[in-house]
């Protein structure tokens, strides 16, 4: 097998781990893109903060916080308390200090002019992190909450409050007018292979999806799509994501998620879908949907598993 290029749609956590173990079971000669969702990003206290370019980008190079989820690991939050001192910024939501280096970083490169894939490239540049990372768009698509009380950012339902507030929609603010980054377009069109991470199909796959011309190009692409469910036996494998598929109507069960990207063949988006052997059983109701499904381990327990998964997704593709 020569050179192969592997494009994946991926959110923060899930996507990140997934994509550490992708990187595991290609050769150096395999070329990995991830196109990142960016509708986690918002601006706080005068920084751009983008949560998921940065979780995959902590994860590859090995200084995420594993334990908490998010962040460097041995971080300090120094500059944090300064800011709640100050009375600024989100009291809830914590920035610390090695990684408010990156925001400070990326909020100049901004300044200076550059589209936020060019800063994410040079930032990303710093580490071997063997995947190039594309934000799915240069524009500024943040992710609302609808709830009763009225619209808030994303990451204030989700961090603040837990996704506890029932959500009754979710907006892309921004999306309508959105273009792919450069070399989104490009990476989906020339792959061999490409996957959809096991992120949160509503607020992290959803609003790729919704950026006008990425929908098209996965119906046009050669390549083989094929998504990993984020969603074992019947629950959410980390995060809330559950509250976001009840808000949209989609149940918390890996064939319904499945048939809610829909397949390809059929104006959707996937040619297979990988599901864990203890849904085994939901593997019907996504034939019958037109997606092929491979029942096969998804828990990412260690390299090992994470490294296993990444191949099976592969072996699925071909
Ligand atoms: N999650 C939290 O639960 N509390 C925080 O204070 C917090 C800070 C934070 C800072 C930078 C960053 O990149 C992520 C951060 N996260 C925090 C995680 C983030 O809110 C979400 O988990 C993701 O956006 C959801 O994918």
């Amino acid at each position: 097998m020569g050179r192969m290029k592997i494009t994946v749609l991926s959110g923060g956590v899930g996507g990140a781990r997934f994509l550490r173990g992708l990187r595991d079971a290609v050769t150096a000669d395999d070329e990995v893109t991830a196109v990142v969702n960016v509708g986690d990003d918002m601006w706080l206290t005068g920084l751009r903060i983008t949560p998921d370019l940065d979780s995959i980008m902590y994860t590859l190079a090995g200084e995420n916080d594993e334990e908490r989820g998010w962040g460097r690991v041995g971080e300090s939050e120094r500059v944090s308390a300064e800011l709640r001192a100050y009375g600024v910024g989100w009291p809830w939501f914590t920035l610390g200090d090695l990684d408010i280096g990156t925001h400070l970083t990326r909020t100049h490169l901004l300044r200076e002019g550059l589209p936020l894939s060019e800063a994410t490239a040079r930032i990303t540049s710093r580490w071997p992190l063997g995947v190039r990372l594309i934000p799915a768009t240069d524009d500024e698509v943040e992710t609302h909450v609808i709830t009763d009380g009225g619209p808030m950012h994303f990451q204030e339902w989700w961090t603040r409050h837990r996704a506890s507030i029932p959500a009754l929609s979710f907006e892309y603010r921004g999306v309508a007018a959105s273009t792919p980054a450069p070399g989104v377009l490009d990476a989906i069109a020339e792959a061999d292979v490409v996957i959809v991470a096991p992120s949160n199909p509503v607020v992290s796959i959803g609003p790729i999806l919704a950026i006008p011309g990425i929908r098209e190009a996965l119906a046009s692409t050669p390549a083989r799509v094929v998504g990993i469910s984020p969603i074992i036996a019947g629950a959410v494998v980390r995060g809330m994501a559950d509250a976001c598929l009840a808000a949209i109507g989609v149940s918390t069960s890996a064939d319904a998620v499945a048939v809610h990207y829909g397949a390809r063949s059929r104006g959707g988006v996937l040619d297979g879908w990988l599901v864990d052997e203890s849904d085994a059983a939901a593997a019907a109701a996504i034939e019958a949907a037109g997606i092929r499904a491979q029942v096969v381990p998804l828990w990412m327990r260690d390299a090992e598993s994470s490294a296993a998964l990444g191949r099976d997704a592969l072996a699925a593709a071909r």
